[in-house]
């Protein structure tokens, strides 16, 4: 099934042949971490829901497991193409590995309902007698009552759901103390008219001093936002969550459906879906579909601002490392950059926006071809404080740009962080205060990489570059 293109990433995990969409199931497991992932494994296109499964002692290198839920009672299976096991969560209950997950049936009536498995060597997996353990929505009338997120807390177990009424989507909140019987407690949050009328994938955890909180939302119909994060407190008693602050999560194109997990160092973890819905998806010939992004480390910051880092460990890939010195980058200049080359790479780059024009426009072009017709830009205005990142010249990607206000740090320098694999790129700015992820479609021999200026010269401080390779 599997074709050597050159659009199969080198150091992200993907399905061994067949669809991948959502991050399901991401959990912290008996000193390994285990990911699931909705999954269709006979055809490079979405179809009857299964999870897949991986693990990983290090967030690095995976290991393929088994498939762990495939459509197969009433409950989760059907006629129609439209059913199967769809997304949602994994917690430890007393060292049973326990997955919860939603049945989805098109045409039934109700649609969705929540189901439980369990597996005691964490490969096997038994779905309930007990199933379906929520058997419809609180309300009649919704759109849409799916995803279950499960955690603990205070020895109760609480579960948030998506769901959408009226056009707004909503995260509904349970309690159970065994996992199988839910009382349902209200909504947690719900829209405020301009997020969308359908919130999947939610998921909410406490991050940073004991009472923050974090709602992760994947809304419906939200333009080209696709990711939200709510900042705020939660009241475990009834089930509400009150948000000082929304934020869209990641300004790429390509980023949905985003969850996490904490480790045994108490780290919160996030995996997103490095695709969305109705992308171009050229991989499909070659059967497969689908990557999840680096893993990235969350924190809060005292503004209750997100950071967005990728995980220390992913250091171990680093290979080679070139260095480049401070230097001013002259005005309408590309400066080629020959000894950095590939298409699996690792740059930091650090600019001094104070000793740049001011009307300068710098950054990088990497995946460039060697007549310099094909490159993917990343740049940043120093008037305007907008980074972007532009794949109009990306080969057969997409045109589109992505852009999100940066302001520079303290020093006044800019710090691009950027992750090149194949055909994918995810952006850190100083320090993950934004991130930009987007999948590229550049031909297999647009290697180079260079630095550029425009509209005034620049000055770059450093720049760090490593191959990366498993
Ligand atoms: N994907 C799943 C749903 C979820 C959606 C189905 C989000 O459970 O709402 O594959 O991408």
């Amino acid at each position: 099934l599997i074709a050597g293109d050159g659009y199969r990433l080198g150091y992200h995990l993907m399905p061994p042949a067949g669809w991948m969409n959502d991050p399901n199931g991401l959990i912290y497991w008996n000193g390994e971490y285990h990911v699931f992932y909705q999954h269709y494994p006979y055809e490079s296109k979405w179809g009857p829901m299964h999870w897949g499964h991986a693990k990983s002692k290090d967030l690095v290198h995976w290991e393929h497991l088994p498939i762990a839920l495939a459509p197969s009672e009433d409950y989760d299976s059907g006629e129609t193409g439209g059913y199967g096991c769809w997304s949602g969560s994994a917690v430890d209950n007393n060292g049973v590995l326990t997955l919860v997950y939603t049945g989805h049936v098109d045409g039934r009536t109700p649609m969705e309902v929540q189901c439980l498995a369990t597996s005691a060597d964490g490969v096997a997996f038994n779905k309930s007698g007990a199933n379906p353990i929520i058997g419809a929505a609180p309300e009649e009338g919704g759109f849409g009552f799916r995803d279950p997120k499960v955690w603990q807390h205070d020895g109760q177990w609480y579960m948030v759901i998506g769901y959408g009424k009226d056009g707004l989507g909503k995260a509904l909140m349970y309690t159970s103390s065994d996992l199988l019987t839910w009382r349902y407690l209200g909504v947690a949050a719900e829209s405020d008219r301009t997020m969308g009328d359908m919130w999947e994938c939610p998921d909410l955890f406490p991050l940073g001093d004991a009472d923050d909180h974090v709602l992760i939302i994947s809304p419906m119909n939200m333009g080209s936002t696709k990711t939200m994060y709510l900042t705020g407190r939660l009241n475990y008693e009834i089930g509400k969550f009150d948000y000082r602050y929304a934020e869209r999560l990641d300004y790429g194109f390509d980023f949905y459906a985003p969850q996490t997990l904490v480790d045994g160092q108490g780290r919160r973890i996030l995996l997103g879906w490095m695709n969305i819905w109705g992308a171009q998806m050229p991989e499909q010939v070659d059967g497969w579909m689908g990557a999840f992004t680096l893993p990235r480390e969350l924190t809060l910051a005292e503004d209750g601002t997100l950071r967005m880092q990728p995980v220390a460990e992913l250091a171990a890939l680093r290979k080679s490392r070139e260095f480049v010195d401070r230097q001013v980058i002259p005005a309408e200049s590309n400066v080629s950059l020959p000894a950095i080359q590939g298409d699996q790479l690792e740059l930091i780059a650090v600019f001094n926006t104070k000793e740049s024009d001011v009307e300068a426009v710098f950054g990088l072009l990497v995946r460039c071809s060697e007549d310099g017709s094909e490159y993917t830009e990343v740049s940043y205005s120093v008037a305007e404080h907008t980074l972007r990142v532009d794949r109009t010249h990306a080969g057969s990607s997409e045109a589109g740009v992505s852009i999100v206000e940066v302001e520079p740090m303290e020093d006044g320098s800019i710090k691009l962080h950027l992750f090149v694999d194949r055909s994918s790129l995810e952006l850190f700015a100083n320090n993950g205060v934004k991130t930009i992820t987007n999948r590229i479609y550049p031909n297999g021999d647009s290697l180079g990489v260079k630095l550029f200026a425009r509209h005034g010269e620049a000055c770059l401080e450093s720049l760090d570059a490593w191959q990366m390779s498993l």
